[in-house]
């Protein structure tokens, strides 16, 4: 099984250096939109864009990523919403396993069904426990998922269910606020999940500063996602980057 943007994750968490990745959903870019953003990443020295949407209703998934990745050289994550959103035209794909829901559908099931069609895929597999984290407002996910998020402010569960993930196997550990979250994720909760896993940490969901940015990053998350914020305002994509890229060089 392919592994290479597996280790370069593992190998910058070794070295400090955190990634920034932007997140494009499908249903929500036009061609015009994409060359844009990609220019934009391209500029802002953005590690990865991740593409998905926990419910993806137009057909142009391959289209979106056949034009980033025509483009330009950052590599493209799949971060899907249900398993008909895979791309053999994309780098890698986060094979999420909802453990913070009790849902068996989103644990296992839907990945017995759509197992012999990812496999064929060839896309770079990245086993990942996704965690949904109360940010305020109900998540798509959470919706159809059935399935209630950890409480903010219960960073104990949170590092539990991360524990248990880790052991269990997978290989990248999401805290996902849900995408336009009132309330991004707490720094307390990033720093107790990220002290007790090896697994590299990726954090989203209501980011929409650099700022935050900066201090979820420091916090101990190695990858800051940004969807929303970024629909609405492209600009900010240096920023944030900036921002998330700077932290390596304040802790040494
Ligand atoms: C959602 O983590 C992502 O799944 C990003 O969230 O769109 O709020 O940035 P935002």
């Amino acid at each position: 099984m392919k592994q290479q943007l597996y280790q370069q994750l593992l190998e910058k968490k070794k070295t400090g250096r955190k990634s920034f990745a932007v997140l494009i959903d499908p249903d929500k870019v036009t061609p015009a939109n994409i060359e844009q953003l990609v220019q934009l990443a391209t500029d802002a020295a953005v590690d990865y864009f991740f593409v998905g949407g926990s419910l993806v209703i137009s057909q142009n998934l391959d289209e979106c990523i056949q034009q980033i990745k025509a483009t330009c050289h950052i590599p493209v994550i799949l971060f899907p919403g249900s398993p008909s959103q895979v791309s053999k035209h994309a780098d890698a794909l986060l094979y999420l396993s909802l453990i913070s829901g009790r849902n068996p559908e989103l644990l296992i099931g839907q990945h017995v069904i759509s197992a012999p069609f990812v496999k064929r895929s060839g896309l770079e597999i990245m086993p990942t426990g996704y965690m949904v984290i109360d940010g305020g407002a109900p998540t798509t996910v959470s919706y159809i998922s059935n399935a209630a998020p950890i409480p903010a402010d219960k960073a104990d569960i949170a590092m539990c269910t991360a524990m248990a993930g880790e052991m269990l196997g997978m290989k990248l550990i999401y805290m996902d606020a849900g995408s336009g979250a009132k309330r991004p994720i707490t720094e307390h909760m990033i720093h107790r999940v990220a002290t007790h896993i090896e697994a590299p940490l990726i954090v989203g969901g209501g980011i929409t500063t650099p700022e935050k940015a900066y201090d979820n990053a420091k916090a101990g998350a190695d990858v800051i996602v940004v969807g929303n914020a970024i629909e609405k305002d492209a600009s900010l994509i240096k920023e944030l980057a900036t921002a998330v890229h700077s932290v390596h060089a304040a802790i040494v």
